[in-house]
């Protein structure tokens, strides 16, 4: 008899609800879950192929060990010595620096990927860290830690509340969202106009979201920055700015209309190739909203100046007096992350050490991920030798994967925790597959923190664990543990191992924090009263019980408001707002209580919460600055430099999901296809024809691609998607291969980026497209 089980859906930032049919092990089908307190039964495509991705046939089920020169199946006791013997060994003679750890993209989809990575790096003690949000969204990081003093301070905009909303370089219909965790973003946009509100699109391309739009405007790539200055320059200019109760948290604001004197629209709008009254009248009509939020995604982030379109972002918000007021941008208050505490004034600053070649700052402890393979390949002390990546293939997604390709191949030793051998993974010495995801439980650790509504869902594993499998927490466990030199052979419960330290030194620290209502207790009790089934449930337990809204192990009576912990409003206990039954007034947030609501808890829209967030050492939100106010003279210049004639930007399609579903029948083929979008009058004058080739050509390389021509892109732009370029010896990914497009990424070389962030620039650089017999 087939049974059904909840998962909550790993494949986009949406985090939707997934109610599973299943059959014996097998996932037969998939639907949204309508009890669901946050998705209500949506699902998109990729939610609904869940099934096919699951049993995918390629699927890595045994590790790969290299011996001899080729990757063998092996068992998990010899791919793990494999580690305990060759990365010690490593360190030992080259040095902490000699290993690079590489965090892809999914391990914000997974709970080994919030709770293990922290630990491999404390347990390799390297500064060689690359990650997917140097490929991503850094310079929103960046912007945030300068703003407010916390690079995770980010707000979302308020989508079921605000009326006016401008979207920025975000494509949402398609890639569901992004930094604004939200369950049918589509949906949503929709009920905004429904009920009168204003939806604004800045995209080069006519995206699907932009046709939803009241207005889409069509810049040039890359001129955001310009055009979000202009808009600011023209509140402050018309005296339209009203920062309102904003005004006693900000310094800077004095300085802000100097610092922005040389980009009116006059000024900017010949970059952007859009009129100064097109700019002028956005700039009021934002002004003049009795709620708005301003929102920017990868077109915003990946870009030359990534960093201070980022920042914009947020002073629009700031001047419309929208940020931190309902209907405008929030700040999210996770049910897992930290009770808010007052006095922590750390600020936040970059470049506090650099990279070895080029010298690059690092950005929240990170290194920019396309100077990856000069790290590898350039000779000289605290060379990387060694790398251990964890759901990432940079071959695809890095600028320059050619590069980066030859110098894994000569790396000493490579771990990949990767459930394909793919592009990236092949080059591995040691390949440890995680289950399917019918098999790994879930909480969104990361994703919570950026929803629209504050809430917690918690399934398991839907279908128990394949003989033979290991889950992914515990595959992370071994893996911090053979980094130390231990053979996981001899601890049968790594993960219980490995966080039972974790726990004892997080309530140690609280108990000692006479802040805290725990102060003095016995950290050794408190461990004991935790509940679940697996170190990484007590650990989920113990963040929930100490969090927001957390029963602080009932020690203290009832759960206490959040006021009582930092000063901030008590939360708004949403009873009778989601119905009776589930996600009706929780009371001290535990495990146990998360898993009493199998279709989660909502914890109610999004509150105020200054000045609770801010961390920045003068305790207010610093308007400009020194490193943005550095940055600005190199905004001014670029209004002399004279735009390329062709610049090539991205896209996303609704079944994609970077370099990793191309494998999925059901996911693969129709329109998410890798080709050329080209305008019509572009084809014209490059005499290209739909559905014929064309070289294309940057600084970094060139590719063949077959041409789609068609207005939905601007002129003076090509898009192209990524992710593509499957036809690598070596791996092993038959769907994806029969299709296996060209990789976007191979026309960078890896020098560009957003300076103060590390992040690669990946849209918006000038080639040249010329046809092909
Ligand atoms: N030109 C261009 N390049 C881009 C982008 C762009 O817009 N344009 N976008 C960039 C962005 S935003 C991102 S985030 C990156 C993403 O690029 P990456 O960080 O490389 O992430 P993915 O391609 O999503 O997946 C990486 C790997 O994770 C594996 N994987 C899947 N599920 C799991 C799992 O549960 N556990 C483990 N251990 N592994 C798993 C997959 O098999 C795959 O090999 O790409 C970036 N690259
Ligand atoms: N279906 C699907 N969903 C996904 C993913 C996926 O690969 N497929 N990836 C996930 C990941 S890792 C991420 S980070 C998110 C990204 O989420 P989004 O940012 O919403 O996704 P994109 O489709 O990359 O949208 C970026 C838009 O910016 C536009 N753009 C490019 N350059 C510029 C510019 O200079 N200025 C302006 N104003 N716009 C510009 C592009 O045309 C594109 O429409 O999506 C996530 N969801
Ligand atoms: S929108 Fe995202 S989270 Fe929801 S079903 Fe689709 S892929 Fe999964
Ligand atoms: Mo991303």
């Amino acid at each position: 008899m087939p049974r059904t089980a909840l998962r909550i859906c790993p494949l986009c930032e949406a985090t939707c609800g997934l109610t599973l049919t299943i059959d014996g092990t097998a996932v037969t089908g998939a639907r949204g879950d309508r009890d669901d307190v946050f998705s209500r039964g949506f699902i998109c495509p990729k939610g609904a192929a869940f099934g096919a991705l699951d049993s995918d046939p390629d699927r890595l089920r045994t590790p790969l060990v290299r011996r001899g020169g080729q990757l063998r199946e092996a068992d998990w006791d010899e791919a793990f010595e494999a580690v305990a013997t060759a990365l010690p060994a490593l360190v030992q003679e080259y040095g902490t620096q000699s290993v690079g750890v590489v965090l892809g993209n999914p391990n914000v989809h997974t709970m080994a990927g919030a709770l293990y990575p922290p630990l491999l790096l404390k347990a390799l003690g390297t500064r060689n860290l690359f990650t997917a949000s140097t490929l991503d969204q850094m310079p929103k990081h960046v912007s945030s830690g300068l703003l407010f003093g916390d690079p995770f301070a980010i707000p979302v905009p308020d989508l079921d509340r605000t009326d006016f909303l401008l979207l920025i370089g975000a494509n949402p219909v398609e890639s569901n969202g992004s930094l604004c965790t939200a369950p049918d973003f589509p949906g949503r946009l929709k009920a905004l106009r429904a009920r009168g509100g204003t939806l604004v699109v800045v995209d080069p391309r006519r995206t699907r979201t932009a046709r939803l739009a009241d207005r889409h405007l069509a810049p040039r790539p890359g001129s955001d920055a310009l055009l979000l200055a202009a808009l600011a320059h023209t509140l402050l200019a018309e005296r339209l700015a009203a920062p309102g109760v904003l005004g006693e948290h900000l310094l800077g604001f004095g300085e802000l209309a100097d610092a922005l004197a040389s980009f009116p629209p006059e000024a900017v709008a010949p970059a952007c190739d859009l009129t100064a009254a097109e700019i002028r009248i956005l700039a009021r009509d934002l002004a003049a909203a009795p709620t708005a939020a301003v929102y920017g995604r990868i077109g915003s982030c990946t870009v030359t100046y990534g960093t201070l379109t980022s920042w914009l972002v947020d002073v629009l918000n700031i001047l419309t007096g929208n940020l931190d007021r309902p209907g405008g941008a929030l700040f999210p208050l996770p049910a897992a992350g930290p009770r808010p505490r007052s006095g922590s004034r750390k600020g936040f600053a970059t470049g506090r050490w650099r990279s070895r070649v080029s010298g690059h700052p690092e950005a929240k402890s990170e290194l920019p991920i396309a100077a990856l393979a000069e790290e590898i390949e350039t000779p000289g002390e605290g060379r990387i030798r060694a790398v251990v990546a964890i759901a990432a293939n940079p071959v695809l997604s890095a600028p320059d994967g050619q590069r980066l390709d030859a110098a894994l191949a000569g790396l000493d030793f490579m771990v990949s925790v990767d459930p394909y051998l793919n592009e990236t993974s092949r080059h591995a010495h040691v390949v440890l597959p995680p289950p399917p995801p019918s098999q790994s439980a879930h909480h969104d650790f990361a994703f919570n923190g950026f929803a629209i509504r504050n809430q917690a869902r918690y399934t398991r594993a839907a279908v128990p664990l394949e003989a033979g499998l290991l889950d992914e927490c515990e595959i992370h466990a071994r893996l911090v543990l053979a980094v130390a030199g231990l053979h996981g052979a001899a601890v049968p419960d790594a993960a219980a191992a490995v966080d039972a330290p974790v726990v004892l030194a997080t309530l140690a620290k609280e108990t000692a924090d006479p802040q805290s209502p725990l102060y003095g207790q016995d950290p050794v009790r408190l461990a004991g009263l935790l509940t679940g089934e697996s170190g990484p449930e007590r650990r989920l337990d113990l963040m929930l019980r100490l969090g927001p809204y957390g029963d602080l192990f009932d020690t203290v009576g009832a759960a206490l408001p959040p006021a009582a912990a930092g000063g901030e409003p008590a939360v708004e206990r949403p009873d009778g707002e989601g119905g009776a039954g589930e996600g009706a007034a929780p009371a001290g947030l535990s495990l146990e209580r998360l898993l009493a609501h199998p279709h989660g808890i909502d914890l109610g829209p999004l509150r105020p919460r200054l000045p609770a967030v801010l961390k920045t050492r003068s305790g207010r939100i610093e308007l400009l600055p020194d490193p943005i106010a550095a940055e600005l003279p190199r905004l001014r210049a670029a209004l002399a430099e004279r735009p390329a004639a062709l610049v090539l930007v991205g896209r996303r399609h609704l079944r994609s999901n970077n370099s990793w579903l191309h494998n999925v029948p059901a996911l693969s083929g129709g329109s998410n296809r890798c080709t050329l979008q080209v305008n019509p009058r572009d084809a014209e004058r490059l005499c290209l024809t739909d559905g014929g080739r064309a070289l294309i050509t940057a600084d970094g390389g060139s590719l063949e691609v077959p041409v789609e021509v068609t207005d939905t892109v601007r002129t003076g732009v090509v898009s192209l998607p990524h992710g593509w370029g499957h036809d690598r010896d070596g791996a092993r990914l038959t769907v994806a291969a029969a299709a296996p497009g060209a990789n976007v990424n191979q026309l960078l070389d890896g020098t560009l980026l957003d300076a103060p962030s590390g992040t690669a620039v990946l849209n918006g650089f000038p080639v040249n497209v010329a046809p092909l017999p």
